[in-house]
């Protein structure tokens, strides 16, 4: 029999959806000593497959991943795409830092997208601006309305060819992005509710495909935002513009809190660090102390 080679796309139980390169869908079922060698496809797996001649087929072999997410579960992923919004949710960048914290850890490369520009009145737009450039300096940003269109092109670029993992909280408008690029996705979107909050309209992870070539996973958010598991040692790695400023602190073990000679803080008087960066590394580090004491 002929294998071929396709990527898993969704994912059921004792079956999946494999795509060709050709993008036919072809419902696979999995061999059965797969289970019995704790072999557990995911979404966005390559595999190696075989036709049934009644247009479904038998997947034979998963192809070894070059990475992997647990929440949400997928395979061979090139970056994630974290969403926020200006308003409606208010723009949160304690939240924003804590998405990226948790994809630094992940080892994903980061994009971030700021959605709803068009909520924002001229004066508010040029503040947002400011906070916009300094991301920017640090990861690839996208300002964008999935109302209007704005630089709706740019976020195209963004994913073309790539396996993107879109993140972010409930009601930022993923879907709604993700629809104004692809309307033939139809992807369900729901009004914010009075509270200001979403209210996770999008509930499982599925593969979806792009016009073009390339695949984004709309995804329900991180099933938390916990970063409890994260040693406190190792967070300030996630805040990679520390890196170089840290150098230069009197001590190697240098937390940048209350230390004596401290490089990083000193950048952040210098305004060469963000200081709602340095306030929320702050802020995440009592997190993980206090969630580290918790659990003894
Ligand atoms: N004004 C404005 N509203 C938007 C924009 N994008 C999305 N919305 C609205 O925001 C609400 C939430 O959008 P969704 O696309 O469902 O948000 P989501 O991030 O997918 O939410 P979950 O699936 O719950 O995680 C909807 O009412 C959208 O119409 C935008 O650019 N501008
Ligand atoms: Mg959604
Ligand atoms: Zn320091």
């Amino acid at each position: 029999m002929v294998r071929e080679v396709g990527r898993i796309v969704n994912q059921h139980s004792n079956a999946v959806v494999v795509q060709t390169q050709r993008g036919e869908k072809i419902p696979c079922r999995l061999r059965g000593r797969f289970k019995l060698q704790g072999i557990f496809p995911y979404v966005g797996d390559m595999c190696e497959f075989t036709r049934d001649g009644f247009g479904g087929g038998v997947v034979e072999n998963i192809l070894p991943r070059q990475n992997f997410l647990m929440r949400p579960k997928v395979a061979n992923v090139d970056q994630a795409v974290i969403v926020t919004s200006f308003k409606k949710p208010q723009l949160d960048l304690l939240t924003l830092d804590t998405y990226i914290v948790l994809v630094e850890e992940a080892g994903l490369d980061i994009v971030v997208v700021f959605n709803k520009s068009d909520l924002l009145t001229q004066e508010e737009r040029k503040r947002m601006e400011k906070t916009v450039d300094g991301y920017n300096t640090l990861y690839r940003t996208v300002m964008v309305s999935a109302l209007t269109g704005e630089n709706l092109w740019r976020l195209e670029e963004v994913l073309k060819d790539k396996v993107s993992v879109f993140a972010g909280v409930s009601g930022v408008g993923k879907s709604s992005l993700l629809n104004a690029i692809s309307p033939a996705l139809e992807l369900k979107v729901n009004e914010v509710s009075k509270d200001g909050r979403g209210k996770h309209t999008t509930t499982t992870s599925t593969l979806l495909s792009l016009p073009y070539d390339g695949f984004v996973v709309d995804t329900p958010g991180f099933v938390s935002l916990s970063v409890d598991h994260i040693p406190f040692k190792r967070l300030q790695r996630y805040f990679k513009e520390f890196h170089d400023h840290s150098k230069k602190c009197f001590f190697d073990d240098c937390l940048h809190r209350n230390e004596m000679r401290c490089g990083v803080k000193k950048a952040v008087k210098e305004g060469k660090i963000m200081r709602s960066r340095y306030e929320n590394y702050l802020k995440l580090l009592e997190r993980i102390e206090r969630g580290t004491r918790n659990e003894r």
